[in-house]
């Protein structure tokens, strides 16, 4: 799973890749032949955590995502040219966008639109992934509108099908509606398979706020949540350049670091589980004295499809799943006492995995 981080020039963009990915790409102008950063992130996790001091593990692993940081969006963003354009193919691959929002005050940081007006860059950055989702879809349409001329009778509802349905994508995008807010029928939503639309991805808006803000937070993250939050997009402030430094420092200085600045959690954090969350993504857990770890799999994905995250011969050999909840494990303080109280369940290949669920594969090839 993979997410592009976009946003205007110096909104802050890679400093939020730092502060997330714990990296240390180079902050400042982004020359021009520059290729994205990219960084894979522990999903923090305190389930793991309380789960290596139970087994005392040799080893403790956490869900990871990967970050992409990508150069600024100029003028040309969207049109296939310059040098934000040449990523849209890389764009188009990621599974979901973080949009880095600049919101933090600071004259020796020139804004490519002057002033700084965060509610104006957002609207800026949707009409770009507008743009070049329309660029796509007018290139659709124009490729099919010479290939009907030349099918047969019977293959030319299917393509007047497709038609149909980018022209009312179309519509909707020229009316402000990202795709992610249109309704598609499952039975269109195949014909459009292999098509990646910007604005159909998961959204997250990143509002970076300054340092002097922090002590903020909550009430500028509960009004940009008020007017920015919808269907398929989320909105987490945190500062960026204050997470960044943070990771300089050892845990307990943080901690006082933070205190200090009247910040009760990492903003980053929240910021992370925010975009797993995003994803449509859950974490299942094993657990024992080898390995303590989370495991991702998609919402909805039933035993032998976790299984399978583990390695293909326990999907291919599944036989069934000994269950734990995370919390009941937790209470009961070890697996044997868990499974005397009766918390221990055995499911079957139709199970589907909860967030939080402890699971034992048991499984013959
Ligand atoms: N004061 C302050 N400065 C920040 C903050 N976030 C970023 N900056 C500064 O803004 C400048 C640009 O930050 P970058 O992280 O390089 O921004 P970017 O969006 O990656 O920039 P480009 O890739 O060039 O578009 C740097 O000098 C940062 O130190 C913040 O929260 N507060
Ligand atoms: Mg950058």
């Amino acid at each position: 799973m993979q997410l592009g981080i976009i946003g205007l020039a110096r909104s802050g963009k890679t400093t939020v890749f730092n502060a997330v990915t714990r990296g240390s790409a180079q902050v400042g102008a982004y020359s021009s032949s520059s290729q994205p950063n990219v960084g894979v992130v522990n999903v923090p996790d305190a389930r793991v955590d309380k789960l290596a001091e139970i087994y005392k593990p040799k080893k403790t692993t956490y869900a990871t995502i990967q970050y992409v940081d990508f150069p600024a969006a100029g003028e040309s963003f969207g049109k296939g040219e310059g040098p934000a354009g040449k990523f849209i193919n890389d764009l188009a691959r990621t599974d979901a966008l973080i949009h880095v929002v600049r919101a933090f005050e600071d004259d020796s940081v020139p804004h490519p639109e002057v002033t700084i007006d965060p509610a104006r860059d957002i609207e800026t950055m949707d009409l770009e992934l507008s743009f070049a989702d329309l660029a796509i879809i007018e290139r659709r349409l124009q490729r099919l509108e010479t290939e009907m001329r030349s099918v047969k009778a019977g293959e030319r509802d299917q393509m007047q099908r497709l038609k149909d349905l980018l022209s009312r994508l179309k519509a909707g995008l020229e009316a402000e509606t990202p795709i992610r807010e249109q309704t598609i029928s499952e039975e269109d939503a195949r014909l459009l398979e292999g098509t990646q639309f910007l604005t159909a991805k998961p959204f997250l808006l990143v509002i970076n706020i300054g340092e002097g803000q922090l002590g903020e937070r909550g009430s500028i993250e509960a009004s940009f949540q008020e007017k920015f939050r919808r269907p398929g997009r989320d909105v987490a402030v945190f500062c960026g350049k204050f997470e960044m430094d943070l990771n300089e420092l050892s845990e307990a200085d943080a901690e006082e670091f933070r205190a200090s600045a009247g910040v009760t959690e990492s903003g980053m954090a929240g910021a992370i589980r925010m975009s797993y969350a995003l994803l449509g993504l859950i974490s299942f857990l094993t657990a024992g004295p080898d390995e303590c770890r989370a495991w991702t799999v998609e919402r909805g994905s039933t035993a032998p499809v976790a299984a399978g995250k583990i390695h293909s011969d326990l999907q291919r050999g599944f036989i069934r799943a000994e269950v734990i909840r995370f919390e009941d494990l937790v209470a009961c303080g070890s697996e044997a006492e868990a499974k005397k109280r009766g918390l221990l369940r055995t499911e079957g290949k139709a199970y589907v995995v909860q967030d939080g669920d402890i699971l034992n594969i048991l499984f013959n090839v």
